[in-house]
């Protein structure tokens, strides 16, 4: 569909991830080098719905994991896994196709483990770690359909 010239609109996101440590009650399906329960997330800000527009949410994970490329079609674009370690996950975020927009990635490292001044307690505290990011989809020029997605209600 056609363009809207001199138009920019953004909408606001958060990625990241949380991690608790896991506890002697973990399941027996659980490898016992693993010693994280953790979240990657893409979402909205304030609760916001992101699917709309976002078709869907690729997360790759380290070649480590079965299927390490797990597509997420619907909200909450989010992947929890178990694991030891630290990595770089990709996120790939794909728009709905009226929207005539190229995929977007993002980056985010895998945070497990507290560090600096509060992380002695909290690894004590066996408390959740969380790592995010806020950032912001911009469409300049974006396609009429867009605009209504975006606009509506
Ligand atoms: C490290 N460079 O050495 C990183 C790699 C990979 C973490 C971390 C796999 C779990 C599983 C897992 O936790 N991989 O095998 O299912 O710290």
């Amino acid at each position: 569909s056609k363009r809207l010239k001199n138009l920019q609109i953004c909408r606001p996101f958060v990625y990241g991830n949380m991690a608790v440590p896991l506890k002697e009650d973990r399941s027996p399906d659980i490898p016992p080098d693993h010693t994280h329960s953790w979240t990657v997330f893409l979402k909205g800000v304030n609760g916001d719905d992101l699917s709309s527009f976002v078709k869907r949410v690729v997360f790759k994970l380290h070649e480590t994991y079965p299927n390490s490329s797990r597509s997420i079609e619907e909200p909450p674009f989010e992947v929890t896994e178990t694991g030891w370690g630290e990595f770089e996950i990709s996120i790939r975020v794909y728009f709905v196709p009226e929207a005539s927009e190229k995929n977007v990635v993002m980056y985010h490292h895998l945070k497990l483990h507290p560090y600096g001044p509060e992380a002695e307690q909290q690894k004590s505290d066996g408390a959740t770690v969380t790592s995010m990011q806020y950032d912001e989809f911009v469409f300049s020029e974006p396609t009429e359909s867009l605009f209504e997605i975006l606009t509506k209600k």
